[in-house]
């Protein structure tokens, strides 16, 4: 009998562990079915990565644990199974909370993994993944922008699993410390473990992480901040995260596809949402956390924004446009003035083709992202916007030890679907060949060669756009390159002399993404050295497991547009 019983609960843990394998299935949310801006514009929870003691700012060490949980994303969807930061399972948020920290304080983060045995959503074990050989999902966390030891940088092999039952190849310390010792500014968190970068975001492993500066920023006057993380999704009708389950090239990968586009746009969490505002001028640090969205974001009655920061750093002086356009994982702080406005209301559009920039033309429903909605007459406004900002050294006058190519390639299948993309024809394995000298500014010449724009994110350094150079007879050189792989063979002085492009004034300063536009050659300086002050970092940059650059496009980052980058002193 207790045999019987014994094999009944077998079973029983079988059929569960096999029905908690099948992935979200059936129909897709119809989105004309979607009412716009019924959600109000969620304002994330905040964490504090330090305490006062007698008045003083001290460092804090805290705990955020990943979380699956359901997240209600429009008041007419079911609720979405979702994977969520947050200090506990009840106030895990989507995005996770904004974790606030002061500049020169250092804040200690234990990232827990609370997650079930099983991903959510389909996965692709044909691509270079971090796979862990019980059950769990594995995840490792990388503040994007931050100035921080290799060991707490989320190197996408240091993953690990619910409880660290499992550990990746690289995974050193339960515990990182983000000194903080950087430029104020806007960053974000998110997941980076291999193979795994979209299916984790897309989960839901998103969040702002913001150091503050009050001795440099409080003399600014800024309005007050509020972070608008911009994403895509579709949805089934259960709910549940529409992810493809069937790659372009089937045979090749079974799931990978170049790009997740959703049909529909959420702020904070919410589909379509909207928010109250009064009016005067408001700050926004708007991140786009999509897989592979641009937007170009605009508002359909004229009002401008006003840049004062890209990225992680502030602009030397604020910047006024109409339009603009962000890559994934790129940050723009923007001021808008809402104070003289003749509506009630005014909607934040977007008209960004996808993919960017010669993709199909967006429609009725992603290009709308939010509407803000103008309450009670003029306010006296105390915020300014003043003439100048805070100053750098520029990209210009740095001192070059190195100028490298570095160059996107895209491989297609027989039936001419992409099946993988590289830097400079090599996968991740291969050992590094960026081999930087800390504290050195160098010059990456980057070689489009596809037909995409893709954002290059490089870890740890800061980017300054110098120009960009139109590549001519592009098909003779990509012929070459294709056979070579050798931009100094393939003679690339002579085909990078078309139109040189200006990076748009409000993209002029130190970032941490840059638009790497198809057919071009840009010519970007990298500096591994702080930006706001001659000290050295505060940590061995030079130690294992060493940092990455890639595309930040979720989808190419993991099949495998990503290459080790390695400091020495
Ligand atoms: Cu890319």
């Amino acid at each position: 009998m207790r045999l019987l019983n014994l094999l009944f609960l077998l079973i029983t843990i079988h059929v569960f562990l096999i029905s908690d394998i099948k992935w979200a299935d059936g129909e897709l949310v119809n989105v004309t079915k979607l009412e716009m801006f019924v959600d109000e514009l969620p304002d994330m929870p905040k964490i504090y990565g330090f305490e006062m003691k007698n008045g003083v700012p001290i460092s804090k060490s805290l705990e955020i644990g990943m979380f699956m949980k359901k997240w209600k994303f429009h008041r007419d969807l079911p609720s979405t199974p979702v994977f969520a930061y947050g200090t506990s399972l009840d106030t895990a948020t989507i995005p996770g909370p904004t974790i606030e920290t002061i500049h020169g304080v250092q804040t200690s983060i234990t990232w827990q993994n609370h997650l079930p045995p099983r991903h959510i959503l389909p996965w692709d074990p044909t691509i270079p993944t971090a796979v862990s050989k019980h059950n769990g999902v594995p995840t490792v966390v990388h503040v994007h922008g931050g100035i921080h030891e290799p060991q707490s940088d989320g190197n996408a092999n240091a993953w690990f699993t619910n409880q660290f039952t499992e550990i990746g190849p690289t995974w050193s310390q339960k515990t990182y410390s983000y000194n903080n010792k950087q430029h104020p500014g806007t960053l974000w968190y998110h997941d980076h473990a291999m193979g795994l970068t979209r299916v984790n975001l897309l989960a839901g492993l998103i969040g702002a992480y913001i150091i503050r500066d009050p001795s440099q920023e409080g003399p600014l006057q800024l309005p007050l901040d509020q972070p608008l993380i911009v994403f895509d999704r579709s949805f089934y009708t259960d709910g549940s995260i529409y992810m493809n389950r069937t790659g372009n090239n089937p045979t090749i990968h079974p799931t990978w596809r170049p790009e997740y586009f959703g049909d529909v746009i959420i702020v904070n969490g919410k589909v379509w949402p909207r928010m109250t505002v009064h009016r005067r001028k408001y700050r926004f640090r708007i991140i786009n956390a999509s897989n592979a969205r641009y937007y170009r974001f605009y508002f359909t009655n004229g009002l401008s924004f006003v840049h004062v920061g890209s990225d992680s750093a502030y602009l030397p002086r604020p910047v006024e446009v109409d339009k603009f356009v962000m890559a994934p994982s790129e940050i723009a702080d923007v001021i808008v003035d809402f104070s003289t406005v003749g509506y009630d209301s005014v909607l934040l559009a977007n008209d960004a083709p996808y993919p960017f920039p010669s993709g199909t033309p967006v429609d009725e429903f992603n290009s709308k992202i939010m509407k803000f909605v103008i309450k009670g007459g003029r306010k006296t406004d105390m915020w300014k916007v003043p003439s100048s900002l805070i100053r750098y050294p520029t990209p210009e006058s740095s001192t070059i030890s190195t100028t490298r190519y570095i160059s996107m390639y895209e491989y297609t299948s027989g039936t001419g679907e992409p099946t993988h993309l590289y830097i400079n024809g090599k996968s991740y394995d291969e050992p590094a060949t960026e081999i930087v000298k800390v504290g050195s500014t160098e010059i990456w010449d980057v070689i489009n060669l596809t037909a995409d724009n893709h954002p290059l994110h490089v870890h740890l350094g800061l980017l300054g756009v110098l120009d960009q150079r139109e590549l001519v007879n592009v098909e003779e050189f990509k012929a070459c390159m294709m056979k070579m792989n050798d931009a100094m063979k393939c003679h690339v002085e002579n085909y990078a002399r078309g139109d040189i492009v200006q990076a748009a004034e409000h993209e002029r300063g130190w970032k941490n993404v840059v638009k790497m536009s198809p057919g071009f050659l840009t010519r970007v300086v990298v500096r591994f050295a702080f930006i706001h002050s001659d000290e050295s970092y505060p940590f061995d940059a030079t130690a294992e497991p060493g940092y990455a650059y890639h595309c930040h496009i979720l989808d190419h980052e993991d099949n495998v547009m990503i290459r080790p980058l390695k400091l020495v002193s």
